[in-house]
């Protein structure tokens, strides 16, 4: 698992906040339970565990919960939210439960004899590391079924080469950071994903990777736990639509996906009228983090691309502009495609 990210008190400041700073821990405790029933061998944890470095109670706590795995071995590291620093302490809590964290900055390998499990990895000692170490890491036990334990995967947080981490040599790569879940090798490189939700950016499944070693070869399962979702409810107002019709249908929408999930409502287009659309009775209702409410969007594209250059948004700005303003259906293309890119929050 990664990025549980405990101690997290999510959209601050709305009606669920507690609640979900609640749930992100009872999920903790779900995940240390599946590990028991299953009897796992190994509980690996990628990084931010906690969402700041944890006060001395909050790792008592946590020890106490990873206690009741009566066989499974627990290896973490800590990661640029939790990080270690040498007198912090993380650094010199000394565990009850069978918990290993692995120590800051420098490489080291915890090699169990009766599994034959290498696991190499270490923590952050700060908010930033960006070092390239991971595009060159080496599995340190021959023989054993060897494990790189690693947080990152942006250009300020270990940046790394996804085809050099698919080259390396190690059995599996247990991955944090990037809180959507991703396999960059089958059964064999894995980015967990946080297991739940942490704001509004988040949408999609969320949980933890299992996996079982037969004769030498893995085989993984992503295994949502996550107790809800953010989602993006895009409404279309079409020219003969009342309002009475579209809280309506936001309604049935709701009540379809689950009223326990956490919705953004974008609204774009227009009726006759031009009607104002008050969604304020669903926002007492449901869990709504905002209703984002526009015309229909113009686009400084220019700007648009200067400031996205390097992500998703500029790279399709890039392909699709080139005859942006000689041809209608490309230039609905664009915004079509920006409305959706700018509205996730997925770059
Ligand atoms: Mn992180």
């Amino acid at each position: 698992m990664a990025d549980a990210h405990l101690g997290v008190q999510p959209d601050k400041g709305k009606p669920w906040s507690a609640d979900r700073e609640q749930e992100i821990k009872d999920t903790f405790v779900k995940v240390v339970q599946d590990a028991e029933n299953k009897q796992v061998d190994l509980l690996l944890i990628a990084g931010d565990l906690f969402h700041m470095p944890p006060s001395e109670g909050m790792l008592r706590d946590v020890d106490y919960i990873l206690s009741k795995l009566t066989k499974t071995k627990t290896i973490m590291i800590a990661g640029n939210h939790d990080y270690m620093k040498p007198d912090s302490p993380m650094a010199n809590y000394k565990f009850s439960s069978k918990t290993i964290c692995l120590s800051a900055d420098k490489i080291s390998n915890v090699y169990m004899k009766d599994l034959n499990v290498c696991v190499t990895g270490f923590s952050y000692s700060s908010k930033e590391n960006e070092d390239d170490i991971l595009n060159h890491i080496k599995p340190a036990k021959a023989g054993a079924f060897n494990i790189l334990l690693a947080h990152g995967g942006d250009a300020k947080h270990l940046p790394f080469n996804k085809k050099n981490l698919k080259e390396s040599n190690f059995d599996y790569v247990a991955l944090g950071h990037i809180h959507k879940p991703e396999v960059i090798k089958e059964n064999a490189v894995i980015m967990a994903g946080s297991l739940e939700p942490i704001d509004y950016t988040d949408t999609g499944a969320r949980g933890y990777i299992y996996g079982e070693v037969v004769d030498g070869i893995i085989k993984t399962e992503f295994v949502p736990v996550a107790q809800r979702s953010y989602m993006n409810l895009l409404i279309n107002i079409k020219p003969d639509h009342s309002p009475r019709m579209i809280l309506d249908l936001v309604d049935r929408q709701i009540q379809n996906l689950g009223t326990r999930n956490i919705y953004r409502i974008l609204v774009k287009g227009h009726n006759h009228n031009r009607d104002v659309f008050d969604f304020s009775t669903l926002v007492n209702r449901y869990n709504i983090y905002e209703v984002v409410t526009e015309a229909s969007e113009v686009y400084d594209l220019q700007q648009l691309y200067e400031d996205n250059q390097n992500n998703l948004i500029g790279r399709f700005i890039n392909q699709l502009s080139d005859n942006y303003y000689g041809d209608e259906i490309c230039k609905k293309a664009v915004h079509y495609g920006l409305d959706v890119l700018l509205k996730t929050g997925e770059q």
